[in-house]
């Protein structure tokens, strides 16, 4: 069995129609479909390094180790495609703050399968990667592509089907994102804790899941058609129904701040002034700005402005993840 210290990037995405919930937790499976943007200029940077004088798997993210958790189940998969059993130290490094609602796992595993696939020299197709990503995270599996990407739930029981493809890559609708930063800590409740919560406890989440396949249309239409108006209408929507869910479990998940809702109003009111942009809100207390080219500067500008925005990141849509020189 040959093996090789390998790396790779993978960019950081924002679900335009949200995943939230699932429908087989031992595969990672969605309970329904989604639709992102994969970031250009929020990334991760892995590094797997196979190494026999280990005696477990070690990861280390931004310079501090972690306990391998979902990373080694990963490592796990990769290693029985490749009949190997080697441990590995993985080295990460986001460019953006972790667990802020910044979707760090989405860009994380990401990388790790594209570069840990190459580590176990195994030439796997960007929808088995996709596949390997869902693994670590749901959202991961979109990362595996730029531009637009679409996760399919997939109806397979051992989720074989359950992978993204890409929709329509960056260049061909360079629309701009810029997110506004409201609380750099780590969130309250991470993302899996809070679908699992909303699963059990919110009564509004069988019309959550009911619903999403009619975004998913919407959504798709608007991306193929260059909608701006009709992407904006149905992206606002799904965040906003995402976080109905949540605001229904029992205690209600609440992860906005006063500064997250100044920017959701500032926001609107451009947009009903005319600027190309709409807001999209995650696990998390950021809200992101989805703008038509050339309106990210000022929409950037207006954010920096609202009370409580300590910072504001501007970026565009970027490709997906893909191997890197070993740093
Ligand atoms: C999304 N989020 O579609 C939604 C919107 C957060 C809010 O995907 O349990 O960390 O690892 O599959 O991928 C975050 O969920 O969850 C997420 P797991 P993940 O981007």
């Amino acid at each position: 069995m040959s093996f090789k210290q390998a790396a790779a990037r993978a960019g950081a995405n924002i679900a335009l129609v949200k995943y939230w919930g699932k429908r087989d937790q031992r595969l990672n499976l969605p309970a329904a479909g989604s639709i992102s943007i994969t970031l250009a200029g929020l990334e991760t940077r892995t590094t797997v390094t196979p190494d026999p004088t280990l005696g477990a798997d070690e990861f280390v993210l931004d310079g501090v180790e972690q306990p391998p958790g979902r990373v080694g189940a990963v490592l796990d998969l990769v290693r029985e495609r490749a009949g190997a059993t080697v441990a590995c130290r993985v080295e990460s490094r986001n460019n953006f703050p972790t667990g802020a609602g910044l979707a760090s796992s989405a860009s994380g595993f990401a990388a790790l399968v594209v570069a840990a696939a190459q580590a176990f020299g195994l030439q796997l197709s960007e929808s088995e990667l996709s596949g390997l990503a869902r693994r670590g995270s749901g959202s991961a599996a979109r990362s595996i592509f730029g531009g637009f990407a679409e996760m399919d739930p997939g109806h397979r029981e051992n989720g074989v089907d359950a992978v993204a493809r890409p929709l329509l890559s960056a260049e061909e609708w360079p629309l701009e994102v810029v997110v506004a930063i409201t609380d750099s800590g780590s969130k309250a409740v991470g993302s899996r804790d809070g679908m699992n919560h909303t699963m059990r406890t919110s009564p509004y989440y069988p019309a959550w899941v009911e619903t999403v396949a009619e975004d998913l249309d919407a959504a798709r239409s608007a991306i193929a058609a260059r909608d701006f108006e009709a992407l904006a209408e149905t992206a606002e929507h799904s965040a906003l129904k995402m976080h109905a869910s949540m605001l229904a479990a029992r205690p209600g998940l609440v992860y906005w701040n006063p500064a997250t809702l100044a920017c959701l109003h500032a926001v609107r009111a451009l947009r009903s002034a005319g600027t190309g942009v709409f807001f999209t809100i995650d696990a998390g207390p950021q809200l992101k700005a989805v703008c038509l080219p050339g309106e990210s500067e000022r929409v950037a500008g207006l954010l920096a402005d609202q009370p409580g925005v300590s910072d504001v990141l501007v970026t565009g849509l970027g490709g997906g993840a893909a191997r890197a020189a070993v740093p």
